[in-house]
């Protein structure tokens, strides 16, 4: 095509025709050549290549209920059963909410306690659930009987330590609750939670946003409060104290009711807090905290799927 211009001018249009023809024939042909080496190469891989049906497939590994999250659901339903209902707060939270509506003002020693992750100068990973007692009680009048789950951070790593686990939060406000009402409650709670007869013992501790505060023990789940075993004179799971540390509470600090605006001389109320990994070490004798995090599925796989 590109020499038709080295030919006289009246001879270009009959040849330029003529090659136009041949382009066309030479085009059809590759086309349908390669139609027919296509077809040639379906038809081979049909008769050479076949499917074996009878090898075993690959299997899906099948997900689990994370054993946190079981024993958290347990925890929520014993409080459902309760009449508790459910809130929520944001994990990052205010210098104010976190610990100064909680009577724990800047620059006091209690800060100490925990160990606090600030992501801005006003702004910090929450350290415990508690704040949302204060978010609860600033939109809302009592009476009140809320719990509130969730994920919480402290500058902690250990075998018993981690630096996110998980809370619930409980409490109760209205005219007249006393702490019987809190004996009350959290015995059922832990008799639900590990046995029946369940032994619970309440000792005296400190929290700056509850007033009179406790610690609460159950009885060792592996020695039974003996303190120790057949095999060791030291029970290993309760050091052979008979008693497991299981929870912090006590009566809502009058401060933090007159942080929120309520009256302290008309309402009272208990407070509750619980870490869930303990929960579930205890439940499980699990020893290493790091375990639930690992996402190792030889770990998972050793608890009840649904
Ligand atoms: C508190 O966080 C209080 N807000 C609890 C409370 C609420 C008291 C309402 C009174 C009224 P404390 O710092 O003791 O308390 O933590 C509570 C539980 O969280 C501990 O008993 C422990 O089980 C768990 N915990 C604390 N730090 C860690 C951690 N780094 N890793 C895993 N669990 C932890």
């Amino acid at each position: 095509m590109r020499g038709l211009k080295d030919f006289p001018i009246e001879e270009r249009p009959r040849l330029g025709e003529q090659l136009n023809q041949l382009r066309r024939l030479l085009e059809e042909q590759i086309e349908e050549r390669l139609k027919a080496l296509k077809a040639e190469k379906r038809e081979k891989a049909l008769n050479e290549e076949r499917a074996d049906i009878t090898l075993p497939g690959s299997r899906w590994e099948r997900g689990r209920i994370h054993p946190l999250t079981l024993v958290m659901d347990e925890i929520i339903d014993v409080f459902l059963g309760m009449g508790f209902e459910i809130a929520r707060g944001p994990d990052i939270e205010d210098d104010y909410h976190n610990f100064e509506a909680l009577n724990m003002p800047r620059d006091h020693p209690a800060r100490d306690m925990q160990d606090t992750f600030f992501v801005a100068r006003d702004r910090l990973l929450r350290t415990h659930t508690s704040p949302v007692q204060i978010r609860v009680m600033e939109r809302r009048k009592p009476p009140l009987q809320i719990i509130a789950p969730g994920a919480v951070y402290r500058h902690d790593d250990d075998a018993t330590h981690s630096p996110m686990f998980h809370q619930v939060e409980g409490f109760m406000v209205d005219r007249r609750i006393a702490f019987t009402d809190l004996k009350g409650v959290l015995t059922h709670f832990l008799r639900q939670i590990f046995r029946e007869d369940t032994g619970v013992r309440f000792r005296p501790s400190f929290f700056p946003f509850t007033e009179p505060s406790a610690e609460i023990d159950i009885q060792c789940l592996l020695c039974s409060g003996k303190g120790s075993t057949a095999e060791q004179a030291a029970c290993r799971v309760c050091k052979g104290s008979g008693w497991l540390e299981i929870l912090g509470a006590g009566m809502i600090d009058p401060e933090v009711f007159r942080f929120v605006g309520y009256d302290p001389e008309k309402v009272s109320g208990f407070a509750f807090g619980m870490g869930v990994e303990r929960i579930a070490m205890l439940k499980f004798g699990i020893e290493d905290i790091r375990l639930f995090f690992q996402n190792d599925m030889r770990f998972s796989r050793q608890f009840p799927s649904f």
